[in-house]
C-alpha cells in the first residue's frame, strides 16, 4: 500500500511562524500544527499545500523548500512540511482551526504541538533565527 501524503506548510510572514490550533476530531481538538491537509490523488505537493493554505487561511502563499523528513501519522499516512512565503490575505481560521497565532523563533514552545510536528517546527525555528 502507498501511503497517502499530508502536505504541511511552516508559513513565515515578518520573522514570526504561523501556528494553528486544530478544532477537530476531537482527539486532536485544542493543540497546535503546521496548517495543511491531504494530498489529493496526483497532486503536486507544492500545490496541494497552497490548495489547503487558500481554503483553511484564505491566503495566498508561495512555496520555498522541503523541510527534510517524513512523519508518520496515523497508519498509511505520513506528514511532509514545507516553508512557506506568505504573499497575500491575513490568515484567518477558516476550516478546521478555532485560532491563530504568530510565533517568533523563541517564542515556538509556547503553544502545545502536535508530537507529529514537533521536529518540523523546531527545523523552522532554527530556520527563522538564522535569518
Ligand atoms: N495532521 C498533522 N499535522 C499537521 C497537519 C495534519 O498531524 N500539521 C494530521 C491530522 C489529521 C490528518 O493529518 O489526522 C489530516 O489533516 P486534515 O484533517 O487537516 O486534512
Amino acid at each position: 500500500m502507498t501511503e497517502r501524503v499530508v502536505v504541511a506548510g511552516a508559513v513565515y510572514d515578518g520573522g514570526r511562524l504561523l501556528a494553528a490550533r486544530r478544532s477537530a476530531p476531537a482527539e486532536l481538538a485544542g493543540r497546535w500544527e503546521l496548517p495543511g491537509g491531504k494530498l489529493e490523488p496526483g497532486e503536486r505537493p507544492e500545490d496541494g499545500l497552497v490548495r489547503e493554505l487558500r481554503e483553511e487561511l484564505g491566503v495566498e502563499t508561495e512555496v520555498l523548500a522541503r523541510i527534510p523528513g517524513s512523519w508518520p501519522l496515523k497508519p498509511g499516512y505520513v506528514l511532509q512540511v514545507w516553508t512557506v512565503r506568505l504573499v497575500s490575505g491575513e490568515p484567518r481560521p477558516l476550516e478546521d482551526h478555532d485560532a491563530l497565532r504568530w510565533l517568533g523563533p523563541d517564542e515556538t514552545g509556547a503553544v502545545d504541538w502536535l508530537e507529529q510536528d514537533r521536529p518540523a517546527v523546531a527545523e523552522a525555528a532554527r530556520l527563522l533565527r538564522e535569518h
